[in-house]
């Protein structure tokens, strides 16, 4: 049984939003035309407090981008995004969510940031996204989303680490950084991940 994860498409991550990914609307029709492809569609929502410290406005004498420390591990701190409850944090209208039958929401506690949609980055509370697909006989995960270089690449390497065989949907994701897209894409074939098309589904 396959399953598709939908990462993060939020107004945030969207042109105008608070954290755009260059393009980042592009991937939408290509979302929205693999779904009846799959017999299960999830997705997951980044979901920060507004005291989150990803947030480089939590921390003093910072600037978005700069790199930061939170929890003891290097950060790279973010505009402030997808605040719960606020409009940049909402799923697009624009996605067709009508298949999707559960959201995972990541990055809630303040002092912990969570790119991938299984674990947050220092491994210490789970989504029970894994445990969710494996109830559900998934074997098989195919990703799309944004951001590519961030969640979209985390949670293939934790998918691919908790046994899925994963296949990442190159056009139905665009990255924040292309030079950091390129080096994420090398760890996760070297992992086993593959890289396919929405055209070979
Ligand atoms: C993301 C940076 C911070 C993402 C989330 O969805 O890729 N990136 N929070
Ligand atoms: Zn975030």
């Amino acid at each position: 049984m396959k399953a598709l994860i939908l990462v993060d498409v939020q107004y945030d991550f969207l042109p105008g939003g608070a954290l755009a990914v260059p393009n980042g609307d592009q991937i939408i029709p290509v979302l929205n035309q693999i779904q009846e492809k799959f017999p299960l569609v999830v997705a997951t929502q980044d979901w920060h407090p507004s005291s989150h410290g990803s947030f480089a406005s939590n921390h003093d004498g910072k600037q978005p981008f700069d790199k930061g420390e939170l929890a003891g591990m290097e950060q790279i701190l973010w505009p402030d995004h997808c605040v719960q409850g606020q409009k940049g944090a909402e799923l697009s209208k624009a996605l067709n969510t009508l298949k999707v039958e559960a959201i995972f929401r990541k990055g809630t506690d303040p002092e912990i940031d969570s790119y991938s949609g299984f674990f947050d980055n220092g491994k210490k509370k789970s989504t029970g996204l894994a445990d969710y697909l494996k109830g559900r006989g998934v074997e098989e995960v195919y990703l799309g989303g944004l951001a590519a270089d961030f969640c979209v690449a985390f949670t293939a390497l934790d998918a691919i680490e908790q046994g899925f065989r994963l296949n990442l949907i190159e056009d139905a994701t665009r990255p924040i950084d292309e030079d950091g897209w390129e080096k994420m894409k090398s760890s996760i074939k070297e992992k086993g991940g593959k890289f396919i098309t929405s055209a070979n589904l």
